[in-house]
């Protein structure tokens, strides 16, 4: 990474947080006799700014006795508190909800946006009702069609027939978010296939102007919202042309980040490269394991600097142990399979148990977990979104309810210092996640037993790490006292801000051990909390299972449309029923556009076709045309598009014909794969 462009701006962030006294009295309260050494990039740049002699006197003042040094890069006030608060809720909406794709082209009517019932309290009561603690609203997706009065450009909603053009959809779900105590986060596409002016200077200044109404006219924002998905063909004031721009260049993000921590210095930033939060890599709902806090960005483009859209995203999943930047990750992904509102996918809502497990692998490692609640044509959140949102919601709030941590008593193989008072295991369980159990130096994986109060039954484990101290702990492991003797019960890598271990199954024992098995320095360990699922967990799962034991004899059924051609070994796994088999075409469509046609042995009457890309979007079709044909000589084109967004979510795509046509035979034309790779097939279904 090119320190000139991207690091300055973050580390004088943090030496102002260092050196400011709101910040170290938070820090000393909770971290006494607090000295200051710090590790990797941060350790410089403090040098740098301290002078040689202050820093030195910092380092020499630590001993046993005194608090821990700081391990690595820490994170700002802002990180701080973004861990209390890891639920957070997406809305997309816009036109595209209404013309049923992903992905506008940027030349859709604004007269199409007419949510007749759009009601913004009911959609932000639900999402509060889920347990979210704060929504981010796409108030401007990719087609450039903004959902507040902006001065910037008249493709906005005063050009929609919602509240007879008068209206300002950013403004009420602000609102609402207020009354019901959510906080409000914006996204801003920073690409617009609908400008003219997009790929010039001009259109920078206007994306600018842009995030200034925003962030200025509607009160406190929690967090801003910078997509990586950018460039590509669009609108473009009727071009209708391919604008591809410099990534890594064109929007100086530096210097938005400054315009953004000037008019909203308590809001967090998010994108590939942060600054405040970086995107987790893909958007299925899972963080890795690890999931470290910290991130170095790599660019993807070798030499120029990594920027939002050019990194290399598959290592933000787990992150970088000791990374150049506290950059935690948020996990966002959609309650259904798209991110706008589809009546497609109306079956196809996740469960509250569904959205429980994501629970765990996204805010349970250490990340945010970013939920997307699309309303639907109406302007409202649909009902089964919000039934299951609201058992998710019952989940969190009994589940979390009561700590069985709580009154417990510990013994550690080590305290600090001997200094009980300040280091001591007792601190696990105060609540304070700044005050903390921790070490002598040298002490680097001690261990802590922990007697409960009764003998307590729980299936959650839930750690905590003082992250003002940095990240310190590489892994650790929890036995538990059972039958007479230690029992390992869970094990994780990283701890950091909050870590979820959930138990295969509830244990009862009045006793459990924490060990630390590996750590580059002594832990600074702050919270140590027992929980016990909620009965509607089984109550759910027994009832799912019912379900499922209904629908047996309902078998998924063998397609009677067969591949005809090309006749290859592996052409029939397009159509066998199985998304784990892949076809994929034999030269990639650079060279040579791919074709695989179905016959059904009859003429029959279709309405489209459902084309299922393999789940590791290698060689996923993101351009395509569809022909029919009863005779297998004459050809009809029936449609031609795109497929959106399907490299970073590749679920099923439908393709549904303007009118039903009569066809034997049907063929899928690959135009462009996302990688150039072959074009490949998971499953080829057709719409009848
Ligand atoms: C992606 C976009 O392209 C999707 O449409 C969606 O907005 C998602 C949150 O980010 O990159």
């Amino acid at each position: 990474m090119n320190c000139s462009t991207y690091s300055p701006k973050q580390f004088s962030g943090y030496t102002e947080k260092f050196t400011s006294s709101r910040y170290w009295k938070t820090a000393r309260k909770r971290t006494p006799k607090l000295s200051v050494r710090v590790g990797v990039g941060l350790g410089l740049t403090l040098l740098t700014f301290m002078g040689p002699a202050r820093a030195q006197k910092a380092t020499a003042a630590a001993s046993a006795s005194t608090a821990p040094m700081p391990y690595g890069v820490l994170p700002t006030e802002n990180q701080l508190n973004w861990q209390e608060n890891n639920l957070y809720a997406f809305i997309h909406f816009g036109l595209n909800t209404f013309t049923d794709k992903e992905w506008g082209y940027g030349d859709e009517d604004p007269a199409l946006f007419n949510p007749k019932h759009f009601d913004a309290d009911q959609i932000v009561k639900s999402i509060a009702q889920g347990g979210f603690k704060a929504v981010i609203l796409t108030c401007k997706h990719h087609d450039g069609f903004c959902l507040w009065p902006t001065k910037t450009t008249s493709h906005n909603i005063t050009k929609s027939p919602f509240r007879n053009g008068k209206g300002d959809l950013v403004r009420e779900i602000e609102q609402a978010c207020r009354k019901y105590g959510l906080k409000f986060g914006v996204y801003l596409s920073p690409w617009d296939r609908n400008a003219p002016s997009y790929g010039s200077q001009q259109y920078v200044q206007m994306y600018r102007a842009q995030l200034t109404e925003l962030l200025t006219e509607y009160g406190d924002i929690c967090e801003i919202w910078h997509d990586g998905a950018n460039g590509g063909d669009g609108y473009y004031g009727g071009a209708r042309e391919r604008r591809n721009i410099d990534r890594s260049t064109y929007y100086n993000w530096p210097s938005v980040w400054a315009l953004e921590r000037k008019l909203q210095p308590n809001a967090l930033i998010f994108g590939d490269i942060g600054a405040d939060l970086r995107w987790v890599g893909n958007e299925r709902g899972y963080a890795g394991e690890p999931c470290w806090q910290t991130f170095t960005p790599i660019s993807n483009e070798p030499g120029k600097a990594p920027s939002n859209g050019t990194i290399k995203s598959q290592l933000s999943t787990n992150g970088t142990r000791n990374g150049k930047y506290w950059m935690p990750a948020e996990v966002d992904f959609s309650i259904r399979p798209g991110w706008f509102w589809h009546a497609s996918q109306n079956d196809q809502v996740r469960t509250a148990l569904n959205l429980w497990d994501h629970y765990f692998l996204s805010a349970g490692r250490g990340a945010s977990m970013l939920l997307n609640v699309p309303p639907d044509t109406d302007g409202l959140v649909y009902k089964t979104d919000s039934i299951q949102l609201k058992l998710f919601g019952q989940l969190l709030k009994e589940t979390f309810a009561k700590d069985l941590a709580k009154g417990a008593t510990a013994t550690a193989s080590n305290i600090r210092g001997g200094d009980k008072k300040d280091f001591g295991p007792q601190h696990l369980f105060d609540g304070d996640q700044f005050s903390y159990w921790s070490t002598d130096d040298q002490q680097h994986t001690p261990e802590v037993t922990v007697q409960l109060k009764g003998k307590k039954t729980f299936d959650i484990i839930r750690l905590k790490e003082n992250t003002k101290l940095g990240q310190r702990i590489d892994s650790l492991q929890v036995d538990a006292w059972m039958e007479g003797k230690w029992q390992w019960v869970a094990a994780a890598n990283s701890i950091g801000s909050t870590r979820l271990l959930r138990l295969p199954a509830k244990i009862t024992t009045d006793k459990i051990r924490v060990r630390i098995i590996a750590a580059p320095v002594c832990p600074a360990l702050s919270d140590i909390s027992l929980f016990n699922q909620s009965e509607l967990v089984e109550k759910l799962e027994k009832q799912q299972a019912l379900e499922r034991q209904n629908k047996t004899g309902d078998t998924k059924e063998m397609s009677t449309w067969k591949v005809s051609s090309p006749k290859t070994a592996n052409s029939s796994f397009a159509t066998d029923a199985n998304p784990n088999t892949v076809w994929q075409a034999t030269t990639a469509v650079n060279s040579k556009a791919a074709e695989i046609t179905l016959d059904a042995g009859k003429v029959r009457s279709v309405l489209g076709l459902r084309y299922l890309p393999p789940s590791s979007s290698i060689g996923a079709i993101d351009k395509y045309s569809v022909s029919v044909s009863t005779d297998g000589k004459d050809w009809t084109d029936v449609a031609t598009g795109e497929f959106s967004n399907i490299q970073a979510n590749p679920v099923e795509q439908s393709v549904r014909f303007t009118t039903p046509v009569a066809a034997r035979y049907i063929r899928l034309t690959a135009l462009h794969t996302v990688d150039g790779k072959p074009a490949a097939i998971a499953e080829l279904s057709v719409l009848e």
